[in-house]
């Protein structure tokens, strides 16, 4: 029998798109603790790699197609893990998408398409899962989604992305009350600036990963694995009565209400 807070539970991981994706961290961190997982990609284009890195640290799981724009293949998606589980303890959503675009221009010109894109990829499509993985869940069940900072406050270029995360947060609030009823609960990990695939094409990464060290109160920036241990405790029995929650894994950079550092000969 496997061993660990996660023994025995069948959890699908969305969004591994390689070895520094946010969800890979999460599902290493899922199989330590004794998970069996199923793993969607994207499409053709992310499906050798992901086959490749999954294969090779998890062989015996899941893989299978799942663009989330796309109903019935989410649909598909969970059909397929009901055929070979019959039922499911989690689901970890770690997806998102917006015009490349729309992150560098101002928001004041984001597009009707490019909303509606935005909306689509990153905060509806956790309404669509949920509501083809609830009912494969049993109470117990738990739900993670992936958020950022900019859904609360502005950080310059996030844009659309920073609406689509504040709709992610509230979808999850609305899911927690619904599914709240069969036991299942459905939460967000707020996490801080991470260099993955979809942060490196971004401009002025580079200063906010500075700027978190310098002014987090725990001087550094946050990690893949340290957002994976975080998803573990949200899918576990140890946050049994926690649900609808917005859980901050960014070094306590959210709590700070002042950013410069303090000069003692300045004092009056
Ligand atoms: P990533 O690029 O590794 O992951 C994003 C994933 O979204 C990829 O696997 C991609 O294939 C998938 N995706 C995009 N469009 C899709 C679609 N239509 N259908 C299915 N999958 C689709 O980057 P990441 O940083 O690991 O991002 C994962 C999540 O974490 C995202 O929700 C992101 O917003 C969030 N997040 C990232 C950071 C950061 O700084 N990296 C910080 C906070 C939150
Ligand atoms: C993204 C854009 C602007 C500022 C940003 C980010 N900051 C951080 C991110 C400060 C941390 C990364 N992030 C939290 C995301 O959610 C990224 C989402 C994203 C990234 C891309 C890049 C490539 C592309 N479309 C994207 N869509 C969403 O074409």
């Amino acid at each position: 029998m496997p061993e660990g807070l996660l023994a025995g539970k069948r959890g699908v991981i969305l969004g591994v798109a390689n070895e520094k994706s946010i969800a890979w961290a999460c599902a290493q961190a899922c199989a330590e603790q004794g998970a069996s997982l199923a793993f969607s990609y994207l499409g053709e284009g992310l499906e050798r790699r992901v086959k490749k890195l999954v294969g090779e640290f998890l062989p015996d799981a899941l893989m299978l197609q799942c663009n989330v724009q796309n109903d019935a293949e989410i649909a598909s998606f969970f059909q397929e893990i009901k055929n070979q589980w019959g039922s499911l303890d989690f689901v970890i959503h770690s997806v998102a998408f917006a015009d490349k675009e729309d992150l560098r221009n101002q928001f004041v010109t984001t597009s009707r398409a490019g909303f509606a894109l935005a909306m689509d990829i990153s905060a509806y499509s956790l309404v669509a899962v949920s509501r083809e993985a609830a009912p494969l869940m049993k109470p117990g069940g738990s739900i993670v989604a992936m958020s950022y900072y900019g859904a609360e406050k502005v950080v310059p270029r996030y844009n659309v992305m920073g609406v689509a995360k504040a709709a992610l947060e509230a979808s999850s609030r609305y899911l927690a009350w619904d599914l709240g009823e069969k036991g299942i609960r459905v939460n967000c990990i707020s996490a801080g600036p991470i260099r993955t695939l979809s942060a490196s094409a971004i401009a002025g990464m580079r200063l906010m990963l500075q700027t978190t060290e310098k002014f987090a109160p725990l001087r550094r920036n946050v990690t893949q694995e340290e957002v994976g241990q975080t998803a573990v405790y949200l899918l576990s029995d140890m946050s049994s009565g926690v649900t609808g929650e917005v859980l901050h894994v960014d070094c306590g950079y959210n709590v700070m209400g002042m950013y410069g550092v303090e000069d003692p000969s300045q004092d009056a």
